[in-house]
Parts: C-alpha cells; structure tokens; sequence
C-alpha cells in the first residue's frame, strides 16, 4: 500500500464534477417540492408558471426524478469514487472508463431532461405504465444507468487490482462498503433495464402496441426497492467510516460494520413485492415472502444504529461528555459536517419506524397511496441520505477545491433548518395520510378535502417552506465555497475512522466475496425466479397507454 498516496488534482476535479451536476439538479428539482407543499397548503402558484411548467405533475415529476433519480446518483457516484481512491490509496485503474461512464451518464441526463421539460415525461419518477413518455425519457434513464455501470466497472478493477496485490489484507472499510454500493447496483439495475429495453422503448418507439403494467410493475420495483439501499449505503460509508473520526472517537466494531454492508447486499433485491402488496397479479404467499424479507433488511439498519451510536457515544466520552445521555451534549455539534449528520441520523429513527409500519401487508392496506408514503420517503431519502450527503460536502467540497468552507455556522443553521422543516412537513404528511389524504394529487384542487386535513396541510406548507430556505442555503454555501477567493489555511483531510480492533482482525469470511454473492443470487431467485416465470409466460401486452397531462 502507497501510504502517501494523495488523490491527485485531476481526480478532484473529476469527482468535483459529479458533485455540480448532482447540487444543479437538486437546485432546480427541489423548486417544485415547496410548490407542491404550497399547493396543499391552499397556494397554488401552477398558474403563474403556466407558459414554462404545464401541470402539477409536470412539477412532481421534476421533483421527483432530479432529487431522487439525478442529485443522488451522480452525489453518489463522484463519492464512491473518491472513497475507492482514498480508502485503497491507489488511483483509479483505468480512469478513462469512468470518464467515459461518467460523460455517458451527462449524455443521458440532457436527454431524458429534454422530453421532461417540454411535458413529453410527465409520468413521475415511478414511470409506471400505461402512463407512456416521449421514447427519449426512457432512453436517457437507460443512458444515466449504463453510465453508472461503467463507472462501476471502473471502480470494481481497481479494487481487484489492489486485492492482487495485497492478498489476505482487509480492504479498507470505506472502500468494502464502496463495492458492495457497486455490485448492489450491478446487480439490481438488472429489472429497471429489462423493463425499459424489452417494454417501454420500444413501446414508446411504436415497434410494439401495447404494454402490460403489471410486469412492467414488477420489472420497476426488482431495482425500486434495491435502489433505496443504493441510496442509503453511501451515507453509511460516512456514518460508519468517516463521521466517528469526525466526532472524535472510534468505530465500534469494524465486523458490525462489514456485516451490516454484507447483510444489505444478500437482502436489498429480493423484497420488491412490498412496494406491490394492492398489485392484483402477484399472488398472497409471494407477498408474504417479501414481507418477511423486508423484515430481515430491517435488522441492519437496527445494527448500524446501535454501532454507529457506540461509536458516537465513545466520541461523546472522550470529550468529556458524562451520564446516560450527557456525551450526545459534547459531540462536535459546531462541526457542520457533524451535526448534519447527526441530525440525519435522528430523524432516519423515524423513517425508519414508518418504514416498517410499511412494510406490514396488512397495515400497508391503509397506508398504501396516502401522504404517509412521500412522509416516510422524506424522512429516508430526502433526510438520511440527502442531509448526510450535505453534511458530506461540507468537508468534502473544501476538500476538492482547497477553499475554506464559506459562512461554516451559516452551514450548522442549514442543518437544523433542514431538520426542522423535515419534522414538520413529514409529520404532517404521516399524519394526513392516515387520515385518507391520497399521495400524488393536487389536494388543493380536490373538492373532497374535509376540514380536519386543512391544519396538516398548512403545516406542509409550513415545513415546505422552510425545507425551500434550507436547500437554497446549502446551494448558496456551496457556490460561495466554489466560488470563494479565500484558499483555506488548513488542509482538509478526508476523514477516515480508525476501529477500536485492529480490522486485521475481522474475521476472514466477512471480507470474502464469493459466499455473499452466491447467497445473493440464489436468494433472488428462490424470491423472484417462480413468479418473474409466471408473469413473464402470462404476458398481456394489451394496455395502449397514454398521457395523463
Ligand atoms: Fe422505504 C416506500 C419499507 C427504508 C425510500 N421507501 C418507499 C418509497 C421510497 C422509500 C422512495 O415495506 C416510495 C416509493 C414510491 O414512490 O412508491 N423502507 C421500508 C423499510 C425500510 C425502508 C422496512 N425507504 C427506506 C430507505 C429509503 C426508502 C432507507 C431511501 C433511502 N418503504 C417501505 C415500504 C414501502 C416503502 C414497504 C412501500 C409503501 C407503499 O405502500 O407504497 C427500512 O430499511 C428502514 C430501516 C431503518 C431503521 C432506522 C435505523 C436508524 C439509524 C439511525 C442512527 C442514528 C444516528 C444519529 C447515526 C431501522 C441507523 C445518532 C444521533 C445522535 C444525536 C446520538
Ligand atoms: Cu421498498
């Protein structure tokens, strides 16, 4: 190992780039979430926007595919890149795939922003058929997701190209969670492409007439579902790898760690149906099978959290903090970068609570299509993930550009503001789903809305408001840091935390890839293998589709 290995100018700038594309497009996607909440609230400023921006849903589906599609793929990939490079101190093996990768991904970007932009998309982030967009949405997601792989390709040889050199060593933790991000991704993106090549395209081409939702449903949700994981898992990179050091203390348990990143690999895929439990085409026991994977996946999550608070809480100790609770008070919580993800980590608790209440077949009944889903999808994806991937930038973002971080308490006001907002809006949004508020629907316009939905849906309004200040100040933090003349005085490190154990001694089998792998797969195909063949011989490629707005 190359112990002063730096990750070279070039290389910055290279993940410097994912992260502009990834911060413009939550810039302009996270204008219209505050134009739905407003909505709900009684604000409608559709109209206003008439001659740019058609429809609501035009807006939601903006919303929904740069914040949840584009800000997170392309954050995640510039991030994976940097911790394969860093973690396994080696630069990447062959750097033009994954510029090539990287430049297939813009491509598909412009081409699936074109048809969104001109209401030729209009078909939310979920694209479910008969809803049928302009062939150039589905051919750009195609383009964005082989660019991804390729990235991956990048990533995966210079990882094998430093396990031929270093036999018997633990790859470091931040890389081990980077690859398995990686073959999670590999592996999963096999739905969603099956979907789009064999179904949408050439449907939405003319070539075939119809469509048959049902397995185009079942094609989405094999990747839908995996794809939260690929969200989450770079945030559990920094949770586990990086924000012990940044907080002052130890990783816990390094096997904790490595077997909660195994555990999400075997048990990320094969538990699509729970997003399909009102699907009338999948039978009652296969939704049972899923649901009780769902309830295995949730056990590392549960893991992470008491491994990631042992270590926070050894932090805590090691600067002073005393009692049961008194070491959370003496954590670094003036470190923007801390307390973002601190702050994430708390209101993931309650993401993860609704995610579980999800996941009952039985409770999934009621909830199912209400404000509660977008409530618990705010509290993973747009809190766990999104709010630690700003904390991430906080460091990272000086790191790239060697410029002080600008206005850094301006940065910690950003967080809580985050926080705030986010409790608010999703408590409300729990809340009036359970009350019957349907999700995806202008309910400002609705003429069924009863009075008791109207103080819940001024408080969306409210957190939508606030959640709108929060994004816009990150984004101006991190142009001013870009733009910044001011070089910073102390080099920024990547933070990298050390184990309390040796990781040396982590037993072997937990950094070994062929018995995961071939769980993984045999796990997939006893869960999906049976009903992918019914519903694949039963196919029906009868609905016509069309656009809704
Ligand atoms: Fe989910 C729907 C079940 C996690 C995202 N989910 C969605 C949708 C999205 C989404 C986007 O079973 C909607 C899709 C659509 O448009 O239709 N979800 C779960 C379960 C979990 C879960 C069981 N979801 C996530 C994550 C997401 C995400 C993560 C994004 C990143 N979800 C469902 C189900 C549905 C669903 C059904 C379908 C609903 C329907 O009917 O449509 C679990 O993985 C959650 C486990 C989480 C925990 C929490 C652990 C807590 C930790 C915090 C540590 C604290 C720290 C801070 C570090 C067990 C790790 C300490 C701080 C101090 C101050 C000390
Ligand atoms: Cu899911």
């Amino acid at each position: 190992m190359n112990a002063k290995y730096e990750i070279n100018p070039a290389e910055r700038r290279f993940v410097g780039w994912h992260l502009l594309v990834a911060v413009l497009a939550l810039a302009i996607g996270s204008l219209f979430g505050p134009l739905q909440a407003f909505e709900h609230a009684g604000l409608d400023l559709y109209p206003y926007l008439k001659p740019l921006f058609q429809s609501y849903y035009q807006g939601l589906t903006l919303h929904g595919v740069l914040n949840a599609l584009v800000w997170t793929t392309f954050f995640i990939t510039g991030f994976l890149n940097l911790v394969v490079m860093h973690g396994l101190k080696r630069s990447l093996r062959y750097p033009m795939l994954n510029i090539v990768g990287f430049w297939i991904m813009v491509v598909g970007l412009v081409t699936t922003a074109v048809p969104l932009l001109l209401n030729e998309a209009t078909v939310l982030f979920t694209f479910y058929p008969p809803l049928k967009a302009h062939w150039a949405f589905y051919l750009g997601l195609t383009l964005v997701v082989v660019g991804s792989w390729v990235e991956g390709w990048g990533m995966i040889a210079t990882y094998m190209g430093w396990r031929k050199e270093n036999p018997g060593e633990r790859t470091p933790l931040m890389s081990f969670g980077a690859m398995i991000t990686v073959v999670l991704w590999q592996i999963s993106t096999l739905g969603i492409a099956t979907e789009i090549l064999t179904m949408l395209l050439p449907w939405s081409l003319g070539l075939i007439e119809g469509t048959d939702p049902q397995l185009a449903r079942t094609f989405f949700w094999f990747t839908g579902h995996p794809l939260v994981y690929y969200w989450l898992l770079p945030a559990y990179i920094s949770w586990y790898a990086m924000l012990p050091k940044e907080a002052g203390g130890k990783l816990f348990s390094d096997s904790l760690a490595r077997l909660a990143f195994w555990l999400f690999l075997i048990l990320s895929t094969p538990l699509g149906f729970h997003h399909q439990y009102v699907d009338p085409g999948v039978p009652t026991t296969w939704k049972y099978i899923h649901a009780s994977l769902t309830y295995a996946v949730f056990f590392p999550s549960m893991l992470t959290a008491f491994t990631v608070v042992a270590s926070l809480e050894n932090a805590g100790r090691k600067r002073g903090g005393q009692g049961w609770v008194g070491w959370i008070r003496t954590l670094p919580w003036g470190n923007p970068s801390v307390a973002a993800q601190l702050l994430a980590g708390v209101l993931f608790f309650f993401g993860g609570i609704s995610g579980i209440t999800n996941a009952s077949y039985n409770i999934n009944l009621v909830l199912h299509n209400t404000a509660w889903v977008p409530g618990h999808f705010h509290l993973t994806v747009a809190s766990a993930v999104t709010l630690s991937f700003m904390g991430i930038s906080y460091w990272l973002v000086p790191y790239l550009t060697g410029k002080q971080l600008w206005k850094p308490k301006w940065a910690v006001a950003q967080s809580w503001l985050w926080f705030v907002g986010m409790l608010i809006f999703s408590n409300a949004m729990h809340v009036v789903g359970l009350l019957g508020a349907p999700r995806r629907v202008p309910l400002g316009l609705a003429p069924y809305v009863p009075e008791e939905w109207s103080g819940h849906l001024l408080r969306v309004g409210i957190g939508g408001a606030i959640l709108l200040v929060a994004v816009y100040l990150y984004v101006v933090i991190m142009g001013a840091t870009l733009f910044s003349k001011v070089k910073a005085t102390e080099k920024t490190e990547i933070p990298q935390a050390e184990a309390m154990q040796d990781p040396q001694l982590t037993p072997g089998w937990l950094d070994r890839w062929a018995p995961w792998l071939v769980g993984t797969i045999a796990l997939i195909i006893i869960a999906y293998g049976p009903q992918l063949i019914v519903q694949i011989t039963n196919i029906a490629l009868n609905a016509p589709g069309g656009r809704a707005w």
